[in-house]
This record gives C-alpha cells, structure tokens and sequence, in this order.
C-alpha cells in the first residue's frame, strides 16, 4: 500500500481564487453558445464576448472511486437581456455522485432539475452549504451586484454531462423582473418524452 501525501490548497477569500491551481478554466459568452434563452440579446453581447466565469481547480488529484476534486468558481455579474450570468450547467456522467457547494461570496441560487424536469432552486449567499443529491441536473446563476463565489466539493468519478443540458435547457430561467431575481418556466425546455 502507497499512501497518498495529504495537501492543503488555499483559496483567497478576498475574490475567490486559487492562486495555486492546478487549472482554471475561462467561460466566455462564446464557449455558452444557445445556453441563455435570449438570443438575440446574446447575440448583441457577444460582440463584446464577456468572460461569464471562471472555475478555479485546486487539484490534480486521480479520478478514482473514493477521491474527491474540489475547485472555486467565480460568476461575474451581469445579465443576458433579463437572464443572469450562471454556469453551463450539468448532470453528473455517473448520475448518482452527489456534490457540495459552500458559498465564499455573492449572492446567488443553485438550480437544479431531476431528469424529468422537476426543478429546485436554492437561494445561496455566504456561509450556504448547499447540496446536490444524486441525479439532480446542476447550474447556479449569480443574481447579485458583484461576483458570486462557491467552492465544490464532489467526488473524483463524478464526470460531466453537457450534452443533455445543452439540448434541452434547464426548466426553469432566473432572470431579473423589477430588479428581483425570479424563478421562471423557460419557455423552451425540451421535456424529456
Ligand atoms: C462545479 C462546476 C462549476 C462550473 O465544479 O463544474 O461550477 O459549472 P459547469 O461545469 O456547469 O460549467 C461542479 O458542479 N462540478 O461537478
Ligand atoms: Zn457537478
């Protein structure tokens, strides 16, 4: 038996960021293409091609059953027409790895849906551990004035599932009605049949 060397990474809580990431990941406009359901806002913003946010990751860590990853993820603010800035969002490949966000700063929800549409949103701002149980659909949307900034927790095999929100969107929008952050019914939500 090798035992693996215990570590400690830091996270700067002034904004969020690991200063010693093994890897950070920039989300531009451009790389969510058909994501926000205004089109036609995001085709006007795109001109200037914002980065939407940034995933921090704090290890490099093998991605064996039992280890965990870890990384920040910063949301900047803004909106796409009346939808705000959030994260592509995903299903787990293995479906039934749960996950943990802590929210560092910002204000903001997890949304999350079950395969079959059923959707739930938690309202975070720091000091929230929220959790994702298995099989629920994830994204989170900075509904604040500044960035909204969560560390995640989930285990190592969890992998992603892209393909599945970006053909039938998410159930539900936030977006900003009378300055409020509201959850809506997105319109064009492919349900699953
Ligand atoms: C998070 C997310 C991160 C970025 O670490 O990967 O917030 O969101 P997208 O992956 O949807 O772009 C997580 O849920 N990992 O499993
Ligand atoms: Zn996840």
């Amino acid at each position: 038996m090798t035992y693996m060397t215990p570590f400690t990474t830091w996270v700067d809580l002034k904004d969020g960021t690991i200063p010693n990431a093994t890897m950070v990941q920039t989300q531009r406009l451009s790389d969510m293409r058909g994501l926000f359901a205004d089109r036609a806002a995001e085709a006007v913003l795109s001109v200037q091609n914002p980065v939407i946010y940034r995933v921090y990751n704090a290890t490099n860590n093998p991605k064996d059953e039992g280890q965990l990853l870890y990384s920040t993820t910063v949301i900047y603010p803004g909106k796409v027409g009346d939808e705000y800035f959030m994260t592509k969002g995903h299903y787990h490949a293995k479906g039934d790895r749960a996950e943990l966000y802590y929210c560092l700063q910002g204000e903001g929800y997890l949304l999350l849906q079950t395969p079959g549409g059923e959707i739930n949103a938690q309202a975070m701002a720091p000091g929230a551990a929220s959790y994702v149980p298995p099989y629920w659909g994830h994204r989170t949307v900075n509904t604040g004035p500044g960035n909204f900034v969560f560390l995640a927790v989930f285990p190592a095999d969890a992998g992603y599932d892209y393909k599945t929100i970006a053909e039938r969107g998410f159930a539900a929008l936030i977006v900003a009605r009378n300055g409020q952050a509201q959850v809506v019914p997105n319109p064009k939500y492919a349900a699953r049949r």
